[in-house]
């Protein structure tokens, strides 16, 4: 198949999974073409079946606000023209599914061109929900020939928020469990603690700190702060506050996460809120068993006291406690990591979860296209 992927290229959980699925499609043999406004940070562009089409958005002193959505609708019809695109696959509503749909529309009198739109998360919880987007967002989502949800958590929340009644396929986020792995050696000295996100208000991460502290008055210990975003600013200080800078390590942005997972021992993920939680798949593809709340898809992906732990959002002192467990207990600790890398291997490994996305893809280009209703309700 010729595929085009449209996906926010930054860090983030769409965007990586995105290019991750791209990579291994490649891998499978198909032609991939990613289309957005810069290379996909995890995107490794050796495979001659890897393209990548650069949008570029022209800014002028009329636009306070350049039209992306436009560019990248012009720059998809233009790439699924000139390389016989047999389908597009974005990644997050908004605004990719428009720019799909507009697409779809311009190609419509010359040729068919099914869209696959993939729901991450906040493109439902929060941005789908705001009432500026709302409108928009139900429209192209029930435009799109496919769709389908990180979890049952996000699909159950898509039909509840939009009402739609088109069908919403679960696919798992994955993990290529042949990069993420265990090591039999970890590097670091002390207790390990391993924080990764983009550091936005719904990831919590100042818990993370308020875990460390009541961990370290048992264990010596340390956390790796690993992402950026707008609460860095604020966890750095509450470290400077409470005297813990020697033992917590802003490290930002980093790319190889599998170099630098397996060397931890335990994931912090205190989020109020995760659809799905990639971080933590990811960690537990390493043997590092996560330590998160009970939310969202989370439970989907963990299942509390065998692969990890679930707590409450905020319940900082039950998650210090589940961390001291695991710090303080070697043989419980062997048991969590190996059955944390048996998930991501027996339930959501990539070789096992591909297969569904290129099931999905055929069954979209076999049923044709939907008839749409010209109507929008608002
Ligand atoms: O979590 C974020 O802020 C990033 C966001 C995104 O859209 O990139 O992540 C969402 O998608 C990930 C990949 O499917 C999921 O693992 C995350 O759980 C989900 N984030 C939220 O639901 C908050």
């Amino acid at each position: 198949m010729k595929i085009g992927i449209t996906c926010y290229p930054t860090f983030g959980g769409s965007g990586i999974v995105a290019t991750e699925l791209g990579q291994e499609l490649a891998a499978r043999g198909h032609q991939v073409h990613f289309i957005s406004y810069a290379n996909p940070i995890r995107l490794d562009t050796e495979s001659e079946r890897i393209h990548y089409h650069e949008v570029e958005v022209t800014t002028y002193p009329l636009f306070q606000f350049p039209p992306y959505t436009l560019a990248l609708a012009s720059r998809m019809a233009e790439v699924a023209e000139c390389y016989g695109l047999d389908l597009l696959h974005v990644h997050y509503a908004i605004p990719h599914s428009v720019s799909a749909e507009l697409a779809r529309q311009m190609l419509a009198p010359r040729r068919r061109l099914p869209v696959v739109t993939t729901l991450h998360g906040t493109d439902i919880t929060l941005v789908g929900a705001d009432r500026s987007y709302f409108p928009i967002t139900r429209f192209s989502i029930e435009q799109s020939d496919g769709l389908t949800a990180v979890s049952e958590y996000l699909r159950q929340r898509t039909i509840e928020v939009f009402g739609i009644e088109k069908p919403v396929e679960v696919i798992h986020n994955f993990v290529n469990c042949e990069l993420y792995k265990p090591l039999a050696e970890k590097r670091r000295s002390r207790k390990t603690l391993i924080h990764i996100s983009n550091f936005r208000p719904v990831k919590q991460p100042l818990d993370c700190i308020r875990i460390l502290e009541r961990v370290i008055e048992t264990v010596d210990a340390e956390l790796l702060m690993v992402g950026d975003g707008p609460e860095r600013g604020p966890a750095e200080m509450l470290t400077r506050e409470l005297g813990l800078e020697q033992y917590v390590d802003f490290m930002g942005k980093q790319g190889r996460i599998e170099r630098l997972l397996p060397h931890a021992d335990v994931l912090l993920l205190p989020s109020q809120l995760e659809a799905f939680g990639l971080a933590a798949l990811e960690a537990m593809a390493c043997g590092v068993p996560p330590v998160a709340t009970r939310t969202g898809g989370l439970p989907e992906v963990i299942t509390a006291g065998v692969d990890g732990f679930l707590e409450e959002a905020g319940d900082i002192e039950a998650m210090a406690a589940r961390v001291l467990e695991l710090f303080t207990d070697a043989e419980r600790y062997r048991r969590m990591s190996t059955a944390a890398r048996r998930t991501a291997v027996e339930r959501f490994s990539s070789s096992l979860v591909i297969p569904r996305y290129e099931a999905f893809y055929a069954r979209v280009l076999s049923r044709g296209t939907a008839v749409r209703p010209p109507t929008v309700q608002l």
